[in-house]
C-alpha cells in the first residue's frame, strides 16, 4: 500500500477565502519583516497599515506565516498581534519550511517561503519592503540569500524599494540576471536601493505603468518561463534617506557586525536594528513609507490582472 500524498494544510483567511471564490484580486504579504524586521509595536501597526493600504486601493490582504504547523495565508487580526509580540520566532526560507510545516513549529516566511506559499495559494502578486540579495564579502562568506533563486522558479510578481545598501548591490544585481529574472524599476531608471530612491545602478528594466507590469508577468508565464519579477519600487521621496548619509551609517553597522561575528540569519535583523539606532529611528519611518507605498503598486498591478483574466 502506498501512503496517502501529504499535502499541506493551507489555512486560508475567511477573507482570503471570500476573495477568492470571487474571483477578486489578493496580495501576499510576508511576515519576517513583522518579526524580525521593525521592533514591537511599530511592526504590528505597520502590518495593519500596509493590509488597510490593499484594502483601500481594492485588494485583499494575505499576510503569510506558518502557526503551529499550518500554512497560514491571511492571518487574523489575532494571530496578527500573537506573531507581532512573539519572541524567537523562526524565520523560515526555503530550506526551513517542509521542516517548520512537519514538526508542527511556527515561524515567519521571508520573501522567498512567501513566493512558495504564495504559489500554492495561486497568488500572483505579492508586495514586501526590500528583498533579500548577495551581501557584501559574499566571495568570502558564500551569503547569498535564497531570495534570488525563488525569483527565479516561483511565478509572483514580487514589489520591493529595491534591495538594501547593506547588501554588495552590483552583485545582487548580476546574480538577477544571470538567473534570469526580470528587475523592472518603476517612474525612474535607477535600481533603488531601499532607503534611499538611487544607488547609482541603472535598473535593466522600467516600466512606469501597473497595466505594463501585470502583461509582462503574464507574457513570461504565455513563454513558458518559470520564475516572477522583481519590481523595483523606490521610497516617496519625503521619506529617503538620501545615499551620501546612509552610506557611512551602513558602513559602521557593518564594521559593528564583523567584529561580534555576526553570520548566518542572523546578519540582516542586527543591521535594521543598528541602523535604526544610528538614525535615531528615521530608517524605520522610510522603511514603513515605503512598505505602504509598494502595497499601492501591488494592489494596482493585481487589479490590472483581474482585468486581464476578466477580458
Ligand atoms: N527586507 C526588509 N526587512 C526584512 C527583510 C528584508 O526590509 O525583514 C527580510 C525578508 O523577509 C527577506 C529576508 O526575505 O530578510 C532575507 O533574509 P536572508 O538575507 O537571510 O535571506
Ligand atoms: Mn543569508
Amino acid at each position: 500500500m502506498t501512503a496517502a500524498p501529504m499535502t499541506p494544510d493551507i489555512d486560508l483567511s475567511p477573507e482570503v477565502a471570500r476573495a477568492r471564490a470571487e474571483n477578486r484580486p489578493v496580495v501576499a504579504l510576508e511576515s519576517t519583516i513583522i518579526t524580525h524586521g521593525m521592533p514591537w509595536p511599530r511592526n504590528l501597526e505597520t502590518a495593519r497599515l500596509v493590509e488597510a493600504e490593499l484594502r483601500q486601493a481594492g485588494a485583499t490582504p494575505a499576510t503569510i506565516a506558518v502557526i503551529d504547523g499550518r500554512l497560514c495565508v491571511g492571518l487574523s487580526p489575532e494571530r496578527l498581534e500573537t506573531l507581532a509580540q512573539a519572541r524567537d520566532v523562526a524565520k523560515l526560507s526555503r530550506a526551513d519550511l517542509a521542516a517548520c510545516l512537519a514538526t508542527g513549529g511556527t515561524g515567519a516566511t521571508t520573501v522567498a517561503a512567501t513566493m512558495i506559499a504564495a504559489t500554492l495559494a495561486r497568488l500572483e502578486v505579492f508586495a514586501t519592503g526590500g528583498i533579500g540579495g548577495v551581501h557584501r564579502g559574499a566571495e568570502a562568506s558564500f551569503d547569498i540569500s535564497a531570495d534570488l533563486q525563488e525569483l527565479a522558479a516561483s511565478p509572483v510578481t514580487v514589489v520591493a524599494a529595491g534591495a538594501k545598501a547593506i547588501l554588495d548591490l552590483p552583485k545582487t544585481l548580476e546574480v538577477l540576471e544571470t538567473l534570469g529574472v526580470p528587475v523592472i524599476a518603476v517612474g525612474q531608471d535607477d535600481f533603488p536601493a531601499f532607503w534611499s530612491r538611487d544607488s547609482g545602478l541603472k535598473a535593466p528594466l522600467r516600466i512606469d505603468d501597473p497595466a505594463g507590469i501585470a502583461r509582462a508577468h503574464r507574457m513570461r508565464r504565455a513563454l513558458g518561463l518559470p520564475g516572477g519579477q522583481l519590481i523595483a519600487n523606490p521610497v516617496p521621496a519625503g521619506d529617503e534617506i538620501p545615499r551620501d548619509r546612509i552610506a557611512p551609517i551602513v558602513e559602521a553597522a557593518l564594521a559593528e557586525a564583523t567584529a561580534q561575528g555576526i553570520s548566518g540569519k542572523s546578519v540582516t535583523p542586527f543591521l535594521l536594528a543598528r541602523i535604526f539606532e544610528l538614525t535615531q529611528g528615521q530608517s524605520l519611518q522610510a522603511n514603513i513609507a515605503l512598505v505602504r507605498n509598494n502595497a499601492r503598486l501591488a494592489a494596482a498591478i493585481s487589479l490590472e490582472l483581474a482585468a486581464l483574466d476578466a477580458k
